[in-house]
């Protein structure tokens, strides 16, 4: 495989560094039998039909000329004009707006288009790609460049719309370049208060979200710097602009409310959006804007949540606020995206009756028709926050009135933070495929935010992506379908999540099928089993809320945040019925609001997220609540344990850079899997006392404690804090402090038939410090690592002994007798104590 590598780099005439840098658009070169006769019946040239250098159909034709090439080794020649002699050409690869296109008189073209929207026309070697503008001409090159890259060359004549007009992504980048929920490393955009000097990272990125045909970024945090609007800064932002023009990429930025008052850039006196100084310094900031970037595509606002401003500081609606920028941007067609993520963040979970999930219902469905024409309202997928599973917010069927747009999540942020693998597009499709039934008709969420359902002429998709520096941009190789996925269903939301995962696959990794084939069992049994481990039955993502938002801490709900789970020693679960709970369900039309209000009636993937229950309520499966709890976390983490050995399969068959990496992260998140399942199960036992009836929870036949090992040296026995981070809730650790370099040893006599075994070491790799550890058996040196995820992985680290931290190696095929003994030898580095947990010495087979 890396010979074949070798040879398209000769090819390319580039060095080709299987770093995923180039994502799904690597052209990889096709096998010598499959290109041949293809190339051989391409037409010598390509015809760009463009106005200038930075045009989206100047760009197409580099890209076919550059995508041909590597992938079918033929090097076509580029004609911006179409002259006599191409004319007389009958076989050209042509590309083109459709106004250029009717122009040049051989045949006028009347189909059906939607802005950005084109036709492809493939028929032997000649190809027609002609675009309702130029950004649809990119679109179709990027189309028919994706089908001959999977080997497709097949005769095509198809018309292609989107179904959304907003297509955009958010990045939550902050000016001093670190990304709020990034986990791939620095901004590409600003570093050190400023737009970066070096923004090739920015157009290649502009070159990944066009061929997947999204039209327009927010590049900074939504929780945004008032200095995003000086002068400096918004010179930085016509350079971004200018580097995905040619992409057709239209570019906006996050506003703070407050920007031109005494909390921001102290030009007014006041940021009340009625105050008319405030009003002129937006118009004026917003014509200075246009004037340097005329293709702006406007603004994105988060006010009145989590601590930002906004116009009820003043006692201004919230429409009041979004219509501020919505007049300023109006005179030059951009366009305002007003957060519908507004709640009280200081909630109070002794009031039965209070619910974060009403919040955006509450704030925005009497402002309905109040919203001027280019806002359009951004609501996250469900009511609460990007969870593991969240029933479709309420809010998209109360604003007939207005124009509404779905904000997804491609980071993950609840969802494993890219150490985990989550194909994020299932869960997805249970929201825009949920049918309101608005007024008893069908209202389905996608044809709510396309504006089809309410007749509306703006709307669509926003997601929150937060790229990185890491050449692989998200920080996993495999997490880049979400990406990919996320355009192409923003474009067609029928589309079939599998075959896009596929279309990714071939694109990213080849054709082989075996390779086709593992990549998506896994991927898509991975969003079934994270849910299954980390939160099942509507309950949410049982994470840390308060602290990293990635490991377990079923207890961290109860806090102000409002993400409540209600658990006690008999009951759990959110009653958000009408009759006796917070009324939540009523905020559904009533065909739907019937469905949740009723305990019967509501499935059981959202019992806990509408029923306060015994843990001994029967599902409509027939287990009880409790033993849902303990089967989904066994089998959820069961599953993530096949990942490792399907991956493993595939050695050969992907380079050996990315096979590398994602065997990494695939071991860790079949470590952590059990981590979150001993989490989640052994803590909801110790509330319920309530076993499992399969005798698995709090039971490890296979495990020795590291507290009840022979200890010495420096290690010495600490309660974990979450107790349910730690098998029997103990640690031991050696010494503490900054300065920590001591060292200890845990040793134990294995008391097992002699045989061959996995050894396992449950560990915590705290940030901070790079401990290093020894594992021998009978005094031989099985394995040394060190305690350094965080030079290897994304995540949020934790500084503490907890169930972020908590992790786990195993060390495969040990000879063990009878009578053995393994030592561990922990060496800390500063933060990090060397912290042990457990050992296990598993039969082959079996995971505990
Ligand atoms: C950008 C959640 C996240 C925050 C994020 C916020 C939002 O609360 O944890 O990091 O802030 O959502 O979407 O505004």
């Amino acid at each position: 495989m890396r010979a074949r590598w070798g040879l398209l780099a000769l090819v390319a005439g580039v060095a080709v560094a299987e770093n995923g840098l180039s994502g799904w658009l690597r052209y990889a070169s096709l096998p010598d039998g499959q290109r041949q006769q293809y190339a051989s019946s391409l037409p010598p040239l390509i015809v760009a039909l463009n106005s200038t250098s930075t045009s989206p159909v100047y760009t197409a034709g580099q890209e076919l000329q550059d995508g041909i090439q590597r992938i079918l080794g033929r090097k076509l020649e580029i004609s911006h004009e179409h002259s006599t002699s191409t004319s007389s050409n009958s076989s050209f690869v042509l590309v083109g707006t459709l106004s250029a296109y009717n122009k040049l008189g051989s045949q006028s073209l009347s189909t059906d288009f939607a802005p950005d929207g084109f036709w492809l026309n493939i028929k032997g070697g000649a190809v027609t790609i002609v675009g309702q503008n130029e950004r649809g001409a990119l679109y179709g090159a990027f189309e028919y460049l994706s089908r001959i890259a999977q080997g497709n060359f097949a005769d095509a004549d198809v018309v292609s719309n989107p179904d959304a007009p907003i297509r955009w992504v958010n990045e939550w980048d902050n000016m001093d370049g670190t990304i709020e929920r990034g986990y791939a490393g620095r901004s590409i955009f600003f570093a050190n208060g400023s737009v970066a000097t070096d923004l090739t990272r920015v157009s290649q990125y502009a070159r990944l979200l066009a061929s997947v045909r999204i039209n327009g970024i927010i590049v900074n945090n939504v929780n945004a710097n008032p200095r995003m609007l000086t002068n400096e800064t918004i010179a930085g932002l016509k350079r971004i602009a200018d580097s995905m023009r040619p992409y057709g990429i239209r570019v906006g930025i996050s506003l703070n409310f407050a920007s031109p008052g005494p909390d921001g850039l102290k030009e007014t006196a006041t940021f009340d959006p009625l105050d008319p100084t405030v009003i002129a310094w937006w118009e004026a900031k917003t014509n200075q804007i246009y004037q340097q970037i005329p293709d702006w595509a406007g603004y994105l606002v988060k006010a009145n949540s989590e601590g930002q401003p906004g116009p009820l500081t003043y006692n201004r609606t919230l429409a009041d606020g979004a219509n501020l920028f919505a007049r300023a941007l109006r005179p030059h067609g951009g366009i305002i995206m007003f957060r519908a993520f507004v709640y009280n963040s200081n909630m109070n979970p002794a009031v039965w009756k209070d619910d974060r999930a009403n919040a955006a219902y509450d704030f925005f469905k009497e402002l309905d028709g109040e919203f001027l024409d280019n806002v359009i309202v951004q609501i996250k997928y469900g009511p609460i926050d990007f969870q593991v599973r969240e029933p479709a917010s309420p809010l998209f069927a109360h604003l007939p009135n207005t124009n509404t747009a779905i904000e997804l999540q491609i980071t993950q942020e609840y969802l494993g933070q890219q150490d985990h693998l989550v194909y994020i597009p299932p869960l997805w499709k249970t929201i825009l495929d949920f049918d309101m039934r608005v007024g008893s008709k069908p209202s389905l969420v996608r044809d709510i935010v396309s504006g089809q359902r309410f007749s509306r002429t703006l709307g669509g998709y926003a997601g929150v992506v937060n790229v990185g520096t890491n050449p692989n941009w998200l920080g996993s190789h495999l997490a880049m379908s979400n990406l990919y996925a996320y355009g192409r269903l923003a474009w067609d939301p029928t589309g079939d999540i599998q075959s896009l995962l596929q279309d990714w696959i071939r694109l990213t990794f080849g054709s082989e099928p075996s390779v086709v084939k593992v990549i998506t069992d896994i991927s898509m049994a991975s969003w079934p089993a994270y849910e299954n481990y980390t939160g099942n039955l509507g309950i949410q993502t049982l994470t840390d809320i308060l602290y990293t938002h990635f490991g377990p801490c079923p207890q961290c709900q109860e806090n102000r945040w409002g993400q409540w789970t209600r658990a006690d020693k008999s009951t759990i679960g959110m009653d958000r019925t009408v009759s006796n709970g917070t009324g939540n369900s009523g905020q559904y039309p009533p065909e739907v609001a019937a469905v949740f209000e009723n305990l019967e009636t509501t499935p059981d993937n959202f019992l806990l997220w509408f029923h306060h229950v015994n843990y001994t309520h029967r599902l409509h499966s027939g287990k009880t609540v409790i033993q849902h709890f303990y089967d989904a976390h066994y089998d959820g983490a069961a599953t993530a344990q096949t990942f490792v050995p399907a991956w493993q399969s595939l050695q050969g068959k992907v380079d050996g850079e990315r096979f590398d990496d994602v065997l990494f992260k695939l071991r860790f998140q079949a470590g952590h899997a059990l981590v979150w399942r001993d989490a989640v199960a052994g803590y909801y036992y110790n509330l319920s006392g309530i076993a499992d009836e399969a005798g698995r929870v709090g039971h490890h036949p296979y495990r020795i404690e590291a507290e009840s090992m022979a200890l010495s040296g420096g290690y010495r026995p600490v309660a974990v804090d979450p107790f349910e981070a730690a098998s029997n809730f103990t640690a031991i650790v050696v010494g503490s402090g900054p300065n920590n370099n001591g060292s200890g040893e845990a040793a134990a006599v294995l008391d097992f038939p002699s045989g061959t075994y996995d050894v396992a070491v449950g560990y915590f790799d705290v940030a901070g410090g790079r401990a290093h550890y020894g594992a021998f058996l009978n005094g031989e040196p099985l394995h040394e690592w060190y305690g350094d995820l965080e030079d290897r992985l994304g995540h949020e680290f934790s500084t503490k002994l907890d169930a972020h931290s908590a992790t786990r190696i195993t060390i495969p095929d040990v000879d063990v007798k009878r009578g053995d003994v393994l030592k561990i030898i922990g060496l800390a580095d500063g933060n990090e104590p060397a912290p042990l947990d457990y050992v296990a010495i598993l039969p082959k087979g079996v995971v505990d």
